[in-house]
């Protein structure tokens, strides 16, 4: 879970930000996605999983969040950053989750 955490982390600074949570978005999605359709992921994802609604997401926040959308599974393993077919089945689950 922290190795997770970590990951969506990319500053290190121990909150999972807007700007965070895009970067690695970026990265997962490639050309998928553009900028906007990107951004809307990100500020969904970010209400949807910032209880305390303070911007951005603590390691509490990113654990509960987990439970529920499984994003776990594909960040928590390095299998996801070799694996394409991993990642597309998982990001299937993200656009169903979020209605894209
Ligand atoms: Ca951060
Ligand atoms: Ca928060």
């Amino acid at each position: 879970m922290k190795t997770a955490f970590r990951i969506y982390d990319m500053n290190n600074d121990g909150f999972i930000t807007n700007g965070d949570l895009f970067k690695i978005l970026q990265l997962l999605v490639e050309d998928n996605l553009t900028d906007i359709q990107l951004q809307q992921l990100v500020d969904r994802t970010l209400i949807a999983a910032d209880k305390d609604m303070d911007g951005k997401i603590s390691y509490e926040e990113f654990c509960n969040y987990c439970k529920d959308i499984k994003i776990i599974e594909m960040f928590s393993m390095n299998i996801f950053w070799n694996s394409r077919v991993y990642w597309e089945n998982a990001w299937q689950d993200i656009k169903n989750k979020h209605h894209l």
